[in-house]
């Protein structure tokens, strides 16, 4: 049965009923304490959070995939500001990886006075769309949309979970001068994993040799992760994500909006992304071509 789920808002932003509440969201913004050894993985919904999870596990090992085939990947990494997340940060290895969907204005505030660093990832809003629209039919948190442009439309408006995803990004780039802060794109992933792990590691001062990297690139593939029972969240209960109705680990491509989007709606997105956008003064990868 597919029951209508309730969004509230927190300052302004969508949450869902399940996994977040007022107080925990105010925790997290207010009060949670952020350690000057903390990295924090910071996305938009749907733009390759796990993926760097995965890469961030792995680096902490060296390569070594037995943490990342033994523990979930949600305890390696929690969300700092839900529900779950709160109760499983206290057994989390130090220093911490945490993960985080908060868009910049209510971020953890002790983290601008620390020394924490945050990776922030970014993905062609067009393929978050198509993957979002697959995950709310299998995460018990999200509303189910009647069909595509319904969602299409909710996207755009920002009538979503965390909200829009121009407000999202436009928020956390005021970072990027930051030498605490580090962005790079799922795409940049996807073409080259080697580079951006070397990259990822200059930034985080890691030093692997080339053979613990290939390790890392190695299980860090999305079929490695698909097959990974402790990454691909097999192991959550079905209540929660329901897998009967769809893969977590579902295509892990690029351009799949080529196959959802009519000529119309491309068109439209991308008078609404120029204009959103235009202030900013970042080309991302996806808008090279
Ligand atoms: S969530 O639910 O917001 O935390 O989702 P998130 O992890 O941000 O994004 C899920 C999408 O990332 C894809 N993914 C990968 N792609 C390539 N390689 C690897 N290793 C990988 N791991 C996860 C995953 O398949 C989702 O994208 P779609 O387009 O739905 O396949």
């Amino acid at each position: 049965m597919q029951m209508t789920m309730k969004y509230f808002t927190y300052k302004g932003v969508n949450f869902s009923t399940v996994s977040y509440s007022e107080e925990c969201l105010s925790f997290a913004e207010n009060e949670f304490k952020v350690l000057d050894d903390d990295v924090y993985i910071v996305t938009y919904p749907k733009s390759g959070t796990n993926w760097m999870i995965e890469i961030l596990s792995l680096l902490r090992t060296k390569g070594d995939p037995t943490w990342c085939n033994t523990v979930p990947i949600w305890l390696r990494s929690p969300w700092y500001e839900t529900l779950e997340g709160q109760s499983q940060i206290k057994d989390v290895i130090v220093p911490r990886v945490l993960t985080s969907h908060l868009p910049f204005h209510i971020f953890a505030k002790s983290f601008f006075t620390s020394k924490a660093k945050i990776i922030y990832i970014l993905r062609n809003p067009k393929d978050i769309l198509v993957s979002l629209f697959h995950f709310s039919k299998i995460l018990c948190l999200y509303k189910d949309p009647e069909n595509f442009q319904e969602l299409f439309e909710d996207f755009l408006q920002g009538n979503v979970l965390y909200n829009s995803w121009f407000d999202h990004v436009k928020g956390w780039m005021q970072m990027k001068d930051n030498n605490k802060f580090f962005f790079i794109t799922y795409e940049e992933l996807h073409e080259d994993l080697r580079s951006s792990v070397v990259r990822i590691c200059e930034f985080l001062g890691k030093d692997l040799d080339e053979s613990q990297i290939d390790l890392v690139v190695k299980h860090a593939s999305f079929n490695a992760m698909k097959e990974n029972k402790m990454s691909n969240y097999s192991v959550i209960p079905q209540d929660f994500m329901d897998q009967t109705k769809g893969s977590f680990m579902r295509k892990g491509i690029t351009g799949d909006w080529k196959n959802y989007f009519t000529v119309a709606q491309n068109t439209y997105f991308d008078k609404v992304y120029q204009e959103k956008m235009k202030d900013l003064n970042i080309k991302f990868f996806w808008e090279q071509s």
